[in-house]
């Protein structure tokens, strides 16, 4: 049975996916800052997965040290790890660059580069024990294009795009599998984050448009992590059909 790390596991993809692999069998590590959520959600899967083990930690990714505490002192039954899923991130605000928050660029570049780097090189370590090892990095469309008042959020998933690319061809020799998966629009507490609760704002971006849901991006995981060991799928965009570019977008 192969045991999944999951960052950002309290809401969105990262629930989605912890759902998604609970139903395939694996064992769950899942992380994140909100507590009451990561309880939520170990009690859902519980109910409808009652064999499944899960273990769940407060983690914020931006703190070093509490992220090689948080690994080191795993229970001993949850020190072999296989697969890492690198999900938690986040975007604060949608401004031109000369106009942004200095504070929002300090949380989205140590989230979603700083905090998927600290608990990397936290785990790699247990997964070079595994014979199926294999890190998922959550990247974005913004990752592979530029758009408007975009900035900072896709300097950082460039940057995703970059350490996948670095993963694949450093963990190379130790058999580990490294795959980026960058979506375009998913629908969940994303656009509420980036626009700061402003619920309003947020439901518009999904207006007159099917966007993915967290389940479409953990369902597109499970192919990837489920491919024969000789098989690496490196890097997938995934975008809704009525989606074209981060910004070409057709709504009814
Ligand atoms: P959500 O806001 O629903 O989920 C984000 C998750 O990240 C939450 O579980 C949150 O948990 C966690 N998180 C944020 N900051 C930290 C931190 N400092 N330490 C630990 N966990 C943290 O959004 P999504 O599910 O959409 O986002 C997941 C990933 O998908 C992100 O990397 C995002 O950039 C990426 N993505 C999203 C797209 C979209 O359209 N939704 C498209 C492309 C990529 P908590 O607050 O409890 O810590
Ligand atoms: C989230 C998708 O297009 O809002 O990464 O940047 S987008």
């Amino acid at each position: 049975m192969r045991t999944v790390l999951i960052t950002g596991a309290s809401s969105g993809i990262g629930a989605a996916c912890a759902q998604v692999l609970a139903r395939e069998g694996y064992r769950l590590l899942l992380c994140a800052r909100r507590a009451d959520r990561l309880e939520g959600l170990r009690t859902e899967i519980q109910t409808q997965y009652p064999n499944i083990d899960i273990h769940t930690f407060i983690l914020d990714v931006r703190d070093n040290e509490k992220v090689k505490e948080a690994i080191n002192s795993l229970p001993p039954e949850w020190q072999k790890i296989d697969v890492l899923i690198n999900n938690a991130g986040l975007s604060q605000g949608l401004d031109a660059l000369q106009d942004g928050d200095t504070d929002d660029w300090d949380r989205m570049i140590d989230t979603n580069v700083k905090g998927l780097l600290y608990v990397s090189k936290a785990v790699i370590p247990l997964l070079k024990e595994s014979q199926q090892a294999h890190i998922v990095n959550i990247g974005s469309i913004a990752g592979k294009e530029v758009y408007p008042n975009g900035n900072v959020y896709c300097a950082t998933k460039h940057a995703v795009d970059a350490l996948n690319k670095a993963m694949r061809i450093d963990l190379l020799p130790f058999g580990i599998k490294v795959t980026a998966i960058n979506p375009g629009m998913v629908e969940t507490e994303f656009s509420e984050v980036r626009f700061k609760g402003d619920k309003e704002r947020a439901k518009n971006v999904y207006n007159g448009v099917e966007p993915l849901s967290g389940l479409d991006i953990a369902e597109t995981i499970n192919f990837v992590l489920s491919r024969p060991a000789h098989v690496n799928i490196n890097d997938l965009l995934i975008m809704p059909t009525a989606q074209a570019t981060g910004t070409v977008i057709v709504r009814k």
